[in-house]
This record gives C-alpha cells, sequence and structure tokens, in this order.
C-alpha cells in the first residue's frame, strides 16, 4: 500500500525537506507520496510545523500521527481538534546545535570575553577569571536537550545541578525538582540556563521572587521560551545588578518587536531564536522511523504527553 503524507509547513520547509524526506522514506523500505496537498480523509500521516495553516485536524479521519518538524509543541499540544497522537521532534542535529549554543554563550560570561573584545580604552586589566569548577551552573529543564548541555558543561568541570519535574539522576549530574529543589538549584547558580518547555505550570519560572534567590550578578541563558520567564522582573533585576547579564534566544512576541526594552539593554543579548535549528536530513531519518514504526504497530518516538503538555 502507498501511503499519503501530508507536508503541512511553508514552502520554504518544503524546498528543503522534500528531498531528503523522500531519501528517507525510501531508505526506511516505505512506499509513500509526499504531499502538500491531499484529501484529507486520504491522508495517512501529517508532517508538521506550528506555523501552517492547517488548524483543524478533524477532517483527517485516516490520519494515524501528526509529526512534528519542531521540538516545542505549545502551539499544538492544546489544539482540541487534534486527536491523533502527536509527536515531537528530538533530532540529534538540533541537539548538537543547543550544545554549541549553550556552551559557548556560558563561556562567553564565564572568561568575561566581552571585556577584551570591546575595549576601548585599552584597559589593561590582567584578572584572570575562576576555573570553571568553581562555577555553578544550574539547567532548568533536563530533557533532551538540557542533559545534552548539563553533560558538556560539565565535561568542561563546570559543577552542573539540573531541575526537572520529577526525580532523575543523569551520571554524575545532581538533578532536583519541584519548588524546594529549585529554591536549592538557583541559590548557588552563576550562570542560569532555562531549558523546558512552555507550559502552564513552567510559565514565569523565573519572576521577581526567584531570581532574587541567585547570588548577585547571576548570568541567564534562555533559549527555551519567552514565557518561561517574567520579563518585567527581569528588566528590573539587571537594573539593580542582581542579574548581571541575560541572553536571550527567545520571547514571547517574535520577531522581538523593534521597541523592546531588551534591545537596548546594556547588560542583554538578543539571539534571534536560532539556538538550534531542526536539520533536515537527520529530522527526515526520524520522521520516516516513527513512520515505519507507525506501519509496523511499533510505539512511536518522542510522543507527546497532551496532558502534561510536552
Ligand atoms: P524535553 O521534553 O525533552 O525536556 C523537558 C524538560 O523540562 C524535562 O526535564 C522536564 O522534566 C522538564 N520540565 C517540564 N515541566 C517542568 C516543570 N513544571 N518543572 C520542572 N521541570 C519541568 O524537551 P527538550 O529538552 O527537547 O526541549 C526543551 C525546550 O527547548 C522545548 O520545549 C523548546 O521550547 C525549546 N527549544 C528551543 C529551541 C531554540 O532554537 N531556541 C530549539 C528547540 C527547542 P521531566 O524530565 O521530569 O519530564
Ligand atoms: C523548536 C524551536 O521548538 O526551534 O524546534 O524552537
Amino acid at each position: 500500500m502507498t501511503l499519503t503524507l501530508l507536508f503541512a509547513a511553508s514552502d520554504a520547509n518544503w524546498a528543503e525537506y522534500a528531498a531528503p524526506l523522500r531519501d528517507a522514506i525510501a531508505q526506511a523500505g516505505l512506499s509513500a507520496t509526499l504531499t502538500r496537498e491531499a484529501a484529507p480523509d486520504r491522508v495517512d500521516y501529517i508532517i508538521y510545523a506550528p506555523t501552517s495553516p492547517l488548524q483543524d485536524f478533524s477532517p483527517f479521519t485516516r490520519c494515524k500521527a501528526v509529526l512534528s518538524l519542531w521540538a516545542g509543541v505549545e502551539r499544538i499540544v492544546g489544539n482540541p481538534t487534534l486527536t491523533q497522537p502527536l509527536c515531537r521532534m528530538v533530532d540529534p542535529a538540533l541537539t548538537e546545535g543547543m550544545v554549541e549554543w549553550v556552551v559557548g554563550h556560558a563561556l562567553r560570561h564565564h572568561l568575561g570575553m566581552d571585556r577584551h573584545i570591546v575595549n576601548p580604552g585599552r584597559l589593561w586589566d590582567p584578572t584572570c577569571p575562576p576555573l570553571a569548577r568553581e562555577r555553578p551552573v544550574t539547567m532548568l529543564g533536563m530533557g533532551e536537550l538540557g542533559t545534552a548541555c548539563a553533560r558538556a558543561l560539565a565535561a568542561l568541570n563546570f559543577p552542573v545541578t539540573g531541575w526537572s519535574r520529577t526525580p532523575k539522576q543523569t551520571g554524575d549530574i545532581p538533578c532536583l525538582h519541584g519548588e524546594d529543589g529549585l529554591a536549592k538549584a538557583l541559590s548557588t547558580a552563576q550562570i542560569v540556563v532555562t531549558l523546558l518547555p512552555k507550559t502552564p505550570e513552567t510559565e514565569n519560572t523565573l519572576n521577581a521572587r526567584t531570581l532574587a534567590l541567585l547570588p548577585r550578578g547571576a548570568v541567564i541563558l534562555n533559549p527555551g521560551r519567552g514565557a518561561l520567564i517574567d520579563d518585567d522582573a527581569l528588566l528590573a533585576a539587571l537594573d539593580s545588578g542582581q542579574i548581571g547579564h541575560a541572553t536571550l534566544d527567545v520571547f514571547r512576541t517574535e520577531p522581538l518587536p523593534q521597541d523592546h526594552p531588551y534591545w537596548s539593554h546594556p547588560r542583554v543579548t538578543v539571539t534571534p531564536h536560532i539556538a538550534a535549528d531542526t536539520r533536515a536530513p537527520s529530522a527526515s531519518r526520524v520522521i520516516a522511523e516513527n513512520i515505519r514504526r507507525g506501519e509496523a504497530g511499533i510505539p512511536l518516538l518522542n510522543r507527546v504527553d497532551r496532558t502534561r503538555g510536552y
């Protein structure tokens, strides 16, 4: 039987994905037509980006799964018309990119690179930064991305503490959970990385109360989602010096509006949601593997739990 795979994403995504998806589908031994248009009741799987105009899944009566090209699923997880299984993207190349972004920005702040890159006064200040082993880092979110970043930072000797919803142990990295765990994880952190999904529970995880728990001058790196941070509280904490710098990749509104105070704040670095991108060749293999599993009756990979929201 030839499967019908509906590609519901942008023109740019189609240009990037059509060939690698066809290759991956063939390599998985599947017979399938990959298309951008099909009668809904003929579609077997939907390959999906949340920016797609497709928002009503109810006519897709035969669809066995919606396979997201994005890791974050907050824009689709609560869609009441979506009754089909939803899988999010876990792409090894996306993880690799996130590790590079997090490690790069952590090292920038750890080594105080800015002082030497921009030094108009030609100041000769021979103060050496501490060693990584003296700079505690806290990773909020110890899932696919948080764990990979935590491991990479720990490999550089940063003392890393994780925080997640449920108790867990990741090798030698201690991981806390719950409200008390959060307070403890923040109390020593000189660098905090937020890699939580956006859910009703994680919104404003960093707020006036929790930012005040950090040691003075701590640095925030947020490649997770804008809503994880209360923006007004962060701006106040930056102004008071409680937070030394915030490097932000994600925002409540994207693109970040031109008049947003983050753009001009001397202690904020804005990167335009580029921390990590799904890469078409590896992501296509993940999608094809899930279709193969669906057809073989094997549990799908990276299935989203609708109740917990990620
Ligand atoms: P995962 O689902 O693998 O991990 C999520 C982690 O967050 C888990 O450790 C989970 O805990 C924890 N968590 C969830 N809810 C809570 C809570 N209420 N309290 C404490 N911890 C919680 O996600 P990924 O690591 O793959 O991705 C994380 C996020 O990164 C994505 O949702 C997306 O928003 C963002 N992202 C950003 C990109 C960018 O370019 N800026 C690119 C890709 C993703 P537990 O382990 O107990 O379940
Ligand atoms: C994602 C992202 O969720 O790029 O994949 O933010």
